[in-house]
């Protein structure tokens, strides 16, 4: 039996999913999207499920498109499908990782191009191997950026820093990409799972409903004037005051106790 293109693995209610091309930098080829999104959706529908970390076995954490997979080669004589590519695999992926139940964390541990950083970037906290790196390859093989990179790259580091990222292609050390306010976090490269785990594992013990609404709320704000963003935070305060945990919290704050947060 050939190796899984996604290794999934559980540390408590920590769901590790790690991309296993490792000779190809984890690019995707069809079959690795097709064992990656429902991965991400299995991880979704458990409830056991806390939090999620993504990361990449090797020395790289995604390349990208594979470049050479025939699956998605065109037949001879015609021109690639590039649109069919994104909206069959790209789009569902990004949109996946975006409205996870939970929160999701890339742990990236070496190179991440074209779709790879935008899928690690799409991610709610993104801590990097100091030895990791981004590149928005697109523009090197005359494309745009995809899985979600011209919705995040500007609204992650502003216009100038997301049109030189991106019309360049350079590759950008993770410590710059900190500097940047494009990633969360560096660490050095041998403590890069001890720490994406560790901080897994503390945002698993919080209230998740909320952090999920918290992701939402501040997604759909980019959307919304000042006045819609503070009804839309009523109407998720609503919801999450109706909930388990909220009760949970206060009456743990109150009683001086550590809380046990239920809700998903
Ligand atoms: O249909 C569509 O295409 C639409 C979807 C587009 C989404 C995209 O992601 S487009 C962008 C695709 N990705 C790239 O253009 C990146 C290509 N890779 C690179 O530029 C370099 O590999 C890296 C800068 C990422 C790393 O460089 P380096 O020197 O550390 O490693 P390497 O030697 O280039 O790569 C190691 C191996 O991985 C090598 O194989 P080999 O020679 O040892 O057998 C290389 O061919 C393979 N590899 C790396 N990236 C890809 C790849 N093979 C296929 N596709 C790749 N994207």
């Amino acid at each position: 039996m050939s190796e899984p293109l996604v290794l999934v693995a559980s540390e408590g209610p920590v769901r590790v999913l790690t991309l296993n091309r490792p000779a190809q930098l984890n690019s995707f080829t069809a079959a690795m999207h097709a064992e990656l999104l429902p991965a991400l959706q299995a991880a979704a529908d458990d409830a056991a499920v806390r939090a999620v970390v993504l990361t990449g076995a090797g020395r790289g954490f995604c390349a990208g498109q594979d470049l050479a997979d025939p699956a998605m080669a065109a037949p001879a004589g015609h021109a690639p499908d590039v649109a069919a590519v994104v909206e069959r695999h790209y789009k569902p992926l990004a949109l996946r990782v975006r409205t996870m139940p939970v929160p999701v964390i890339a742990a990236v541990n070496g190179v991440a191009a074209g779709a790879g950083a935008n899928l690690a970037l799409g991610c709610d906290l993104v801590v990097a191997a100091r030895g990791a790196s981004f590149i928005q390859a697109f523009s090197k093989i005359g494309l745009v950026p995809d899985c979600g990179g011209t919705w995040l790259l500007p609204r992650l580091v502003g216009r100038a820093n997301a049109l030189a990222l991106t019309l360049t292609g350079d590759k950008l050390p993770a410590a710059d990409a900190k500097a940047m306010g494009l990633i969360w976090q560096v660490v050095d490269d041998a403590e890069l799972m001890s720490s994406a785990l560790a901080l897994a594992q503390r945002l698993a013990a919080m209230p998740t409903r909320a952090l999920a609404a918290t992701r939402r709320a501040l997604d759909e704000s980019l959307e919304l004037d000042y006045a819609q963003a503070l009804s839309l935070e009523a109407r998720l305060q609503g919801e999450l005051g109706r909930g388990h945990d909220f009760a949970e919290g206060v009456s743990a704050f109150l009683a001086k106790r550590a809380a046990v947060f239920k809700d998903r």
